[in-house]
């Protein structure tokens, strides 16, 4: 039997009003001898004084009691609503302790109500997001999540998995009759198209980059001024910017909400062939991370002649990049207006020498970057993936189903298996069967109260 625990579900802040959670089998009978009165009915809040064992008044607290299992953990829940005052938590907390309960580990809530069927796997990583989310689309995103907008997804692709199973195995059951060339086909065409849209789903990395971040870098020739726009774009000195090349070695970090998204800004080492091993590992990491990211902005120096590096970089703009020329104050030389406009992306001038010029410069490239943003990450169809344990195994179920629908004409207990194999990643997905890694390391992440 599981042994009941507690802990403060509204943090450690000083706040006016605190809330511990209790659950388990023992909640009640706990509950009751810190109230010392029967407690309220299930799902009425009933004001009660809390003593301790030797009598002493501990607060006046709302008590809520939700009888098992309707309730989070699928346990006998109560739950007080206290002074939020430290030491009344911590009398509290010690009283609860005192009569056998037990302080809760990260995320032993959740996990309990997993472990008693009222969340699947994804739903927990929902709430786990949802209690993290700081922008307006991670928040939508955490709650379609923690709703079962993705289990809804996945039971569905799991479902077609089935059925394409069971006719397979209903041919086995009729060995001499070998199945229909048209059902073979079609059956083939099954797997095929869900493979593909596994593979898909696998790819599309747009529910972590609202999660963890849109990582927009800022990348181009030493000195074509990313740390100066850095500094502007995030209105704080984060960067040291210097008339020297190669000042930047690291990648530096902000961040900054655009249109409802959390957008991770990337200062990154001027790129350029050096013989300083310092700066040469600052070139590498900023091609490493220029290449990661959702989106590239090319920095170009406007008012001097393309150098060598700077014509090198233009090798990593991609389609739907942005290019900015810099230091427009100093004029534009056609050169590198023709150059750019070369390129075929939207080139953006900038100019970080006044400070209204500045921030006209800002704002447009701030809105500018928050279309971007918005047109990767907002547009069609809500991505069915959030995290990269999700990606992993829809990969690996694609590759299984790719094979099994090759397997046609061969034996077909083999393809058979391959599908089998792919249920089973779908179902450490959802959390359907044992994933003991994959919980111990979920739950642990969540924060205490959970
Ligand atoms: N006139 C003018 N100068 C600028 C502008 N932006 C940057 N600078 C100057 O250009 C020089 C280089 O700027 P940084 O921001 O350090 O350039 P960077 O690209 O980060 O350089 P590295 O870190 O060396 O790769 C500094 O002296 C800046 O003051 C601008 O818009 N106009
Ligand atoms: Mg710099």
């Amino acid at each position: 039997m599981s042994e009941t625990i507690h802990a403060v579900t509204t943090g450690a802040a000083r706040a006016a009003v605190a809330v511990i959670r209790l659950s388990g089998p023992e909640a009640r009978r706990i509950a009751q001898s810190l109230c010392q009165k029967p407690l309220p009915e299930p799902r009425r809040a009933g004001l009660r004084r809390l003593v301790d064992r030797d009598g002493a008044l501990l607060d006046e607290a709302l008590v809520l009691v939700f009888a098992a299992p309707h309730s989070f953990t699928g346990e006998d829940v109560v739950e007080f609503h206290l002074h939020g005052g430290r030491a009344v938590v911590q009398g509290a907390l010690d009283a609860l302790g005192r009569l056998g309960s037990r302080p809760a580990t990260p995320g032993a809530f959740s996990r309990r109500a997993f472990e008693n069927g009222r969340l699947s796997l994804l739903q927990a990583e929902g709430i786990a997001d949802l209690v993290d989310a700081d922008t307006e689309a991670q928040r939508r995103q955490a709650l379609r999540q923690m709703s079962g907008g993705l289990d809804k997804v996945f039971l569905s692709w799991r479902g077609i998995l089935v059925h394409a199973l069971s006719r397979l195995e209903a041919s086995i059951d009729f060995a001499d009759e070998d199945l229909p060339e048209t059902v073979t086909a079609e059956l083939r065409q099954t797997l095929v198209s869900l493979a593909d849209e596994f593979a898909e789903a696998a790819q599309d990395r747009r529910g972590e980059a609202v999660r963890d971040g849109f990582e927009v870098a800022l990348i181009g020739a030493p000195n074509a001024g990313k740390s100066t726009l850095f500094n502007a774009l995030l209105q704080r000195d984060a960067a040291i910017v210097t008339a020297e090349p190669g000042t930047t070695r690291d990648v530096l970090q902000g961040e900054l909400t655009l249109a409802g998204y959390r957008v991770v800004l990337l200062d990154t080492a001027g790129l350029r062939e050096t013989g300083d091993v310092i700066e040469r590992e600052g070139v590498s990491r900023a091609r490493q991370r220029a290449e990661g990211a959702d989106l590239r902005l090319l920095l170009v120096d406007g008012s001097c002649a393309l150098s060598q590096s700077a014509v090198e970089a233009f090798d990593l703009v991609r389609a739907g990049d942005l290019v900015v020329v810099t230091k427009c104050d100093l004029g534009i030389l056609s050169s590198v207006a023709n150059r750019v406009a070369d390129l075929g992306t939207d080139v953006v001038p900038v100019s970080a020498a006044t400070s209204s010029g500045c921030d006209l410069a800002r704002n447009a490239l701030l809105a500018r970057l928050a279309e971007r943003v918005e047109q990767v990450l907002g547009g069609g169809e809500l991505p069915a993936v959030t995290r990269q344990r999700h990606r992993d195994i829809l990969g690996r179920a694609s590759d299984l189903l790719t094979r099994a629908a090759n397997g046609f004409g061969g034996p077909v207990e083999f393809v058979i298996e391959d599908l089998r194999l792919a249920t089973r990643c779908l179902d450490g997905l959802t959390g359907r069967i044992d994933v003991e890694d994959v919980l111990d390391e979920l739950f642990s992440s969540f924060c205490i109260g959970k």
